[in-house]
């Protein structure tokens, strides 16, 4: 039986990749820094699985690494921690860069000294393209120049230079998937696509009269997180270590996704119920983001299922449900 870590267990992605890892025969053992609530809905359906086990550990302690891969030496790292939010990094700059920077480099150093064996996942971002305007037709691709415009992206990409870098120096099996966004019904609500579907279940059931949104015009290349996290358990079976992008290749704005769910909620025209607030708007915007994953669908055999209706259909559903039960009709 393989043993798997799997980092940030209780966000989005961590919690998609342990189940995917648990139907595959892993023992998996979730990484959860300590909160001041327990904050495990997302894995509340595999918490009590024998070959679940979840360890505190945070990206800022270098002495739990050495002592969990003394402990159960793992084979697999799946490195997803992180203060992801790209809009929250410039209010909290230096615990976002410190974070995944060093966070990064701890794990890395942990797995050279103690299980140089063990495989190592690290979650890059096409963030790291930033506002670099010289996009390929079919998008950006694995030698896209990086241009980041925030702190995440400016950590991330330091992040995904050290991979590169103990990569070649020590011979270690690590890869980066660099991908593109992914959402789901468990995506964080204040991310714009989970703001929606949720802000749509609350006005369509009467619970809300308006959302509150920043700059529409921003194009990204939307993915289901399910289908995103078989890209990455299939880079770390791969012979060679490297670097993929995982991207649908379809980018879409903002205000395209805010149509689509209102249509789908049968809400009619969303300006009725739309709001801008400045707020929202980053001091520095990304505005276009498209990926180009054929050397992934190539090599790894990897392919989306969602396209974006699917995934609008998916989260608005599944806040309807979840609303409905929670507050019912008004
Ligand atoms: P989430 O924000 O949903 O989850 C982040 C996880 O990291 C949470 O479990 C969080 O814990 C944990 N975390 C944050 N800070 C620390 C810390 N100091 N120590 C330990 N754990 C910590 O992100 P996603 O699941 O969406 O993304 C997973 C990774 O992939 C992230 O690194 C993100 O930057 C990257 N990424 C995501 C993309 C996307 O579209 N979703 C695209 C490209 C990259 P807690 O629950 O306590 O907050
Ligand atoms: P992003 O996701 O920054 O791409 O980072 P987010 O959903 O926050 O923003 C996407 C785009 O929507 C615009 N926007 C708004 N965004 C938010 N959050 N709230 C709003 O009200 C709003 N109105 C408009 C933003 O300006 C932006 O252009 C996500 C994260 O998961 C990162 O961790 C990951 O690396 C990247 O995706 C790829």
């Amino acid at each position: 039986m393989k043993t798997a870590f799997v980092s940030g267990i209780t966000g989005q992605d961590g919690s998609y990749l342990a189940e995917l890892l648990l139907r595959k025969g892993y023992f998996v053992v979730g990484l959860k820094r300590r909160t001041s609530l327990i904050c495990t809905e997302r894995i509340n359906i595999i918490y009590h699985n024998p070959n679940f086990k979840m360890e505190y550990w945070d990206l800022n302690d270098s002495s739990v690494t050495y002592r969990l891969l003394l402990k159960y030496k793992p084979d697999e790292f799946y490195n997803l921690a992180a203060q992801s939010h790209v809009r929250v990094s410039f209010d909290i700059p230096e615990d976002t860069v410190f974070g995944i920077v060093n966070g990064t480099l701890r794990i890395l150093e942990a797995i050279r000294n103690v299980n140089p064996k063990c495989r190592f996942y690290q979650a890059s971002s096409s963030e790291m393209y930033g506002d670099n305007s010289d996009i390929p037709d079919a998008g950006y691709n694995e030698n896209s120049r990086l241009m980041p415009a925030s702190p995440y992206a400016c950590a991330k990409v330091f992040a995904h230079n050290l991979v590169r870098n103990y990569r070649m120096s020590y011979d270690l099996h690590a890869s980066s998937g660099i991908l593109f966004n992914h959402e789901s019904p468990r995506r964080g609500e204040t991310f714009v696509t989970r703001k929606i579907t949720l802000a749509a279940a609350n006005i369509r059931l009467g619970h809300q009269s308006s959302i509150e949104l920043g700059n529409l015009s921003a194009k990204r290349d939307w993915g289901h997180a399910k289908d995103y996290v078989k890209a990455m358990w299939l880079m770390l079976q791969q012979e060679v270590p490297d670097d993929y992008v995982i991207s649908t290749g379809q980018a879409y704005s903002v205000e395209d996704y805010l149509k689509e769910v209102w249509s789908i909620a049968e809400l009619g025209d969303p300006t009725k119920h739309l709001k801008i607030n400045q707020k929202y708007f980053r001091p520095h915007e990304v505005p276009y983001l498209l990926g180009d994953s054929s050397k992934a669908r190539k090599t790894l055999g990897w392919e989306p299922k969602y396209d974006l209706k699917l995934l609008a259909e998916d989260m608005y559903l599944s806040d309807f449900n979840r609303t409905v039960s929670e507050k019912g009709w008004k």
